[in-house]
C-alpha cells in the first residue's frame, strides 16, 4: 500500500468500492506507481485531427497495437483510446494496462461555434472490454456545452453504477479565441466545472498567463500566475484545492528540451501528472520511450 496514493483516495471517500479501487488501479500502475504521479497516453487524435496528421510522423502507430504495447514499455499508468483502437487491443491488455475508453469524440472536419463531440461508445463497453475507467471531453465555452454537461452527468451516474471513475477533458472552445482557450481564468474555470460535474480525473492544456474574461481580470491581481508552475498551483487549487487529480496535456509535437521544461514546470507546480500524446507516439519507439522516463522522473522528483 502506498501512503501517497491512500491519501489521495481519501478525498474520494464518499465513492463506491469499484471506482475506488480503479483509481488505485491507476495510481499504483507504471514506473510511477505508488507516488501518487500519473502519466497517461491518449491516442485519439486519428479522430480528433486525422490520421496523416496524427500517424505519418512514425507510421507504426496506425496500427492499433502499436500504442499500448508504447504504453507498457514506457510504464505508464495507463492508455486511453476511442472505442475502435480500444477493441482491438483489449483481449491482450485489460487486467494489465489501465485502459480508460473515450466515450465521446469529435473530428476536425465541423464548424467551429458549437463544437460538441458525438457519444461513440458506452459504459457497457468499457465494462465488457475491461476498462479502468470512462473518458470524456468538454467543451466549455461551445454553444452546445450545456448538452454536454447534461450528457456527462448521466455518464458519469452509469460509470459509477459500473464501479469506473470518469476521467474529464476539459477543454474551453467554441465562443473565444485561441488565445482564450488557454488562459488562466478559463483554464482554472475548466477545471472547477468538471470537478463540479463529478470528475475524478481532470484533464486540462498548460495555461498561459493571459486573464481573458474582463470580469474575471480584478480577481487575479493578487493571484500569482508569472510562471508556469504558478499557474498549474491555481489550476489545482480550482480543482477543489487539490482534492481532485488534475493532470496536464502535451499538446502538439514539439523539440524534447521543450516539452520536459513544461513538465518541470507543471512538476513544481503540484500538478499530478501529463497525459501525452503526440509528443509521444510521433516519435520513434525509442525516443519516445526515452522521453516518457523523463517525464516520469521529474513527476517522481516531486512526489
Ligand atoms: P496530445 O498530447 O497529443 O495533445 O494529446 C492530448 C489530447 O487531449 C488528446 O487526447 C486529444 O486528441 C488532443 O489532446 C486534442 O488536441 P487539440 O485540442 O489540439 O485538438
Amino acid at each position: 500500500m502506498s501512503e501517497r496514493v491512500e491519501q489521495i483516495l481519501a478525498n474520494y471517500a464518499g465513492e463506491n468500492p469499484g471506482v475506488i479501487g480503479n483509481l488505485r488501479r491507476l495510481m499504483n500502475t507504471g514506473r510511477l506507481a505508488g507516488t501518487g504521479k500519473i502519466v497517461i497516453l491518449p491516442v485519439d487524435q486519428g479522430f480528433e485531427h486525422g490520421p496523416a496528421r496524427s500517424f505519418a510522423p512514425n507510421p507504426p502507430g496506425y496500427d492499433p497495437a502499436y500504442h499500448p504495447a508504447l504504453a507498457v514499455e514506457a510504464g505508464c499508468n495507463g492508455y486511453a483510446a476511442p472505442l475502435g483502437f480500444i477493441e482491438s487491443i483489449a483481449h491482450r491488455y485489460a487486467g494489465e494496462l489501465p485502459l480508460i475508453l473515450k466515450v465521446n469524440n469529435s473530428d476536425s472536419l465541423g464548424g467551429p461555434d458549437t463544437p460538441c463531440s458525438a457519444l461513440t461508445s458506452a459504459v457497457d463497453d468499457a465494462v465488457r472490454l475491461g476498462c479502468s475507467a470512462i473518458g470524456y471531453t468538454i467543451y466549455p465555452g461551445s454553444g452546445l456545452r450545456n448538452q454536454m454537461y447534461q450528457d456527462l452527468r448521466d455518464l458519469i451516474n452509469e460509470a459509477r453504477a459500473a464501479g469506473l471513475p470518469s476521467i474529464v477533458w476539459s477543454y474551453p472552445r467554441g465562443s473565444m479565441s485561441k488565445e482564450g482557450e488557454t488562459a488562466i481564468d478559463v483554464a482554472a474555470y475548466a477545471a472547477q466545472i468538471a470537478c463540479q460535474l463529478g470528475a475524478h480525473v481532470v484533464k486540462v492544456k498548460p495555461p498561459t498567463e493571459v486573464v481573458y474574461q474582463d470580469a474575471a481580470k480584478k480577481s487575479y491581481e493578487n493571484i500569482p500566475i508569472g510562471t508556469l508552475a504558478e499557474r498549474v498551483r491555481h489550476v489545482v487549487q480550482a480543482a477543489f484545492g487539490g482534492k481532485r487529480i488534475v493532470i496536464f496535456s502535451g499538446g502538439a509535437a514539439k523539440g524534447t528540451a521543450a516539452v520536459l521544461e513544461e513538465v518541470g514546470e507543471i512538476a513544481k507546480g503540484g500538478g499530478y501528472g501529463s497525459i501525452v500524446g503526440r509528443n509521444a507516439f510521433q516519435r520513434s519507439n525509442k525516443d519516445a520511450v526515452k522521453l516518457l522516463h523523463d517525464i516520469m522522473d521529474l513527476y517522481a522528483a516531486q512526489a
